[in-house]
């Protein structure tokens, strides 16, 4: 009786996406993808047949067998719940027609967001020049950082390598964006390249980089041009004096927002930022700091007060 597969996947699918979308408001906090799911949600619960429970029959289901549980990470849960999604909404489509199609192809989507990496909260940028890297990057992760760019202006391609690998070893948690080199970011298979408005162009580096692109800008015109271009997210800055970049004026926190109302993608603030002036780009959707976190005495604590600061001020609610 086709009700009782009905019945069977309708279950599989709402479970699969009530898991997706606990684990995007929880753990990964993506707003937009939360909200997809919980509307996919709804719009199964009114295309779905009314009463199939009465037809449920769980101790002469043939396929049913108690598995052992085995403990997973949450990688784990959210592909094989993203998968489980997938497959039961392939069935529905086959019992219940064309919306269900579409829905699939809408998880589909979703899938791809999901484990795209994201920029959001706070962007440590480590520059081997001026620290000891790995253990700054190890003291960052356990403090929660997410997101580490390796800045290595030095050269010296064998020591940039060793030290990208270096830090990637430490979680599989961390997004690694490598700055300027796409020879490097290739090699060590990194999350994420940032190029500035001089290096490589954005298209050059997409026919060859699989991961995000990041583009260095100062202006309201250069952000929409490098949207225009396909970049995954700015940076935007220097937002206040910094002397890890001297020579560049500072464009001032204001303009965040005035992007931020042009342009889809992730801004970074980056420049002068500080535990004090925080407050001042809270507009942004991730911010990039570079000395206040390099040379404060105690990094774990620095890094940890950033991410509770960020996460204070762009109060994430649903
Ligand atoms: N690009 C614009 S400002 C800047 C870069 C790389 C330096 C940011 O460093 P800091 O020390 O946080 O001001
Ligand atoms: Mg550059």
């Amino acid at each position: 009786m086709s009700i009782r597969i009905i019945d069977a996947n309708l279950n599989r699918t709402r479970e699969g996406l009530r898991v997706v979308e606990d684990i995007a408001r929880f753990i990964l906090e993506d707003r937009e993808i939360t909200k997809k799911i919980k509307g996919i949600r709804h719009r199964i619960a009114d295309l779905s047949p009314k009463k199939t429970i009465l037809f449920r029959d769980i101790e002469g289901d043939i396929g049913r067998k108690i598995e052992d549980y085995k403990k997973k990470d949450w990688k784990e849960i959210l592909k094989a719940n993203i998968k489980r999604t997938e497959e039961a909404l392939r069935v529905l489509e086959e019992f219940l027609g064309e919306e269900f199609r579409k829905i699939r192809y809408e998880v589909y989507g979703i899938e791809k967001g999901l484990f795209k990496p994201k920029i959001k909260g706070l962007y440590l940028i480590i520059d081997p020049g001026l620290c000891e890297p790995i253990s700054l990057a190890k003291e960052a992760v356990e403090a929660g950082v997410k997101i580490i760019q390796l800045r290595d202006k030095r050269g010296d391609i064998r020591e940039f390598l060793r030290l990208a690998e270096g830090i990637m070893k430490l979680s599989d948690e961390i997004c690694l964006i490598i700055n300027d080199r796409l020879d490097v970011a290739l090699t060590v298979g990194a999350d994420g390249l940032h190029i500035g408005q001089d290096d490589i162009p954005i298209s050059y580096a997409k026919r060859v980089f699989p991961g995000i692109i990041g583009v260095s800008t100062h202006s309201l015109d250069e952000a929409i041009k490098a949207e225009e271009e396909g970049a995954d997210y700015i940076g935007l800055g220097p937002i206040f004096p910094t002397e890890t970049k001297p020579g560049l004026y500072p464009i001032g926190p204001e303009i965040i927002k005035e992007v931020k109302e042009k342009i889809n993608i992730p801004v970074v603030a980056i420049g002068g930022i500080t535990l004090e002036n925080i407050e001042e780009v809270k507009y942004a959707d991730s911010i990039a700091v570079l000395s206040a976190i390099l040379e404060s005495k105690n990094i774990k604590e620095t890094c940890f007060r950033f991410i509770e600061n960020l996460r204070f001020l762009q109060k994430i609610d649903f």
